[in-house]
Protein backbone atom coordinates (compact mmCIF):
# COMPACT_ATOMS: atom_id res chain seq x y z
CA UNK A 1 0.00 0.00 0.00
CA UNK A 2 1.72 2.98 -1.19
CA UNK A 3 0.10 5.12 1.65
CA UNK A 4 2.38 3.43 4.26
CA UNK A 5 5.74 3.95 1.77
CA UNK A 6 7.13 6.68 4.66
CA UNK A 7 6.87 3.69 7.73
CA UNK A 8 9.83 1.37 6.73
CA UNK A 9 10.09 -0.05 10.50
CA UNK A 10 7.64 -1.63 12.73
CA UNK A 11 8.30 -1.13 16.57
CA UNK A 12 7.17 -4.34 18.48
CA UNK A 13 6.49 -4.30 21.97
CA UNK A 14 6.33 -7.06 24.11
CA UNK A 15 3.16 -6.67 26.35
CA UNK A 16 1.05 -8.40 29.32
CA UNK A 17 -0.85 -11.35 29.05
CA UNK A 18 -4.24 -10.98 26.98
CA UNK A 19 -3.86 -6.88 26.05
CA UNK A 20 -7.59 -5.87 25.30
CA UNK A 21 -7.04 -2.13 25.17
CA UNK A 22 -4.92 0.76 24.29
CA UNK A 23 -4.15 3.96 24.72
CA UNK A 24 -1.93 7.51 24.16
CA UNK A 25 -1.26 10.39 27.02
CA UNK A 26 1.45 12.16 28.25
CA UNK A 27 1.92 10.21 31.26
CA UNK A 28 4.77 12.11 32.75
CA UNK A 29 4.22 15.39 31.28
CA UNK A 30 7.42 15.98 29.28
CA UNK A 31 5.72 16.60 25.92
CA UNK A 32 5.85 12.95 24.23
CA UNK A 33 3.24 10.51 23.76
CA UNK A 34 3.48 7.86 26.02
CA UNK A 35 1.32 4.46 25.58
CA UNK A 36 -0.62 2.98 28.57
CA UNK A 37 -1.96 -0.60 28.15
CA UNK A 38 -4.63 -3.14 28.81
CA UNK A 39 -3.49 -6.73 29.71
CA UNK A 40 -6.91 -8.25 31.11
CA UNK A 41 -5.01 -11.57 31.59
CA UNK A 42 -2.32 -10.03 34.12
CA UNK A 43 -5.08 -7.84 35.23
CA UNK A 44 -2.74 -4.80 34.94
CA UNK A 45 -2.02 -1.76 32.87
CA UNK A 46 1.53 -1.48 31.09
CA UNK A 47 2.70 2.64 30.78
CA UNK A 48 5.27 2.53 27.92
CA UNK A 49 6.90 5.64 28.65
CA UNK A 50 8.26 7.62 25.12
CA UNK A 51 12.33 7.31 25.21
CA UNK A 52 12.36 10.37 22.86
CA UNK A 53 14.24 8.55 20.20
CA UNK A 54 11.37 6.43 18.49
CA UNK A 55 10.73 4.15 21.02
CA UNK A 56 9.72 3.34 24.38
CA UNK A 57 11.36 2.93 27.79
CA UNK A 58 11.09 -0.59 29.76
CA UNK A 59 7.05 -0.01 30.70
CA UNK A 60 5.68 0.46 34.42
CA UNK A 61 3.06 -2.17 35.49
CA UNK A 62 0.41 -1.35 37.35
CA UNK A 63 -1.89 -3.78 39.08
CA UNK A 64 -5.98 -3.20 38.37
CA UNK A 65 -8.93 -5.23 39.84
CA UNK A 66 -9.26 -8.58 38.15
CA UNK A 67 -10.22 -9.02 34.46
CA UNK A 68 -10.22 -5.43 33.17
CA UNK A 69 -12.09 -4.61 30.59
CA UNK A 70 -11.33 -1.10 29.13
CA UNK A 71 -9.61 1.87 30.54
CA UNK A 72 -10.25 5.87 29.88
CA UNK A 73 -7.52 8.70 30.84
CA UNK A 74 -8.55 11.91 32.79
CA UNK A 75 -7.34 14.10 34.92
CA UNK A 76 -9.63 12.99 38.31
CA UNK A 77 -7.50 14.72 40.43
CA UNK A 78 -7.29 17.92 39.18
CA UNK A 79 -3.20 17.85 38.91
CA UNK A 80 -2.61 18.79 35.26
CA UNK A 81 -2.09 14.47 34.94
CA UNK A 82 -3.81 12.21 33.46
CA UNK A 83 -4.98 9.24 35.66
CA UNK A 84 -6.29 5.84 34.61
CA UNK A 85 -10.24 4.58 35.29
CA UNK A 86 -10.40 1.14 34.49
CA UNK A 87 -13.48 -0.80 34.36
CA UNK A 88 -13.01 -4.35 35.90
CA UNK A 89 -14.85 -7.45 36.46
CA UNK A 90 -15.49 -6.64 40.09
CA UNK A 91 -15.93 -2.21 39.81
CA UNK A 92 -14.33 1.18 38.65
CA UNK A 93 -10.55 1.64 39.90
CA UNK A 94 -8.82 4.73 39.72
CA UNK A 95 -5.42 4.72 39.40
CA UNK A 96 -4.06 8.32 40.13
CA UNK A 97 -1.21 9.59 38.47
CA UNK A 98 2.12 10.14 40.58
CA UNK A 99 4.41 10.08 37.86
CA UNK A 100 7.35 13.19 38.50
CA UNK A 101 7.29 15.92 35.59
CA1 LIG B 1 5.60 11.53 27.98
CA1 LIG C 1 -4.37 13.80 37.76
Amino acid sequence: MSILRNFPTSLVLTTGNQTNAAGVTDVNGDGWPDLVLMNNGNSDLSVFLNDEAGGFQVPYTFAVGVSPQQFRVADIDGDGRPDLVSVTSTGIEVTLNRTKK
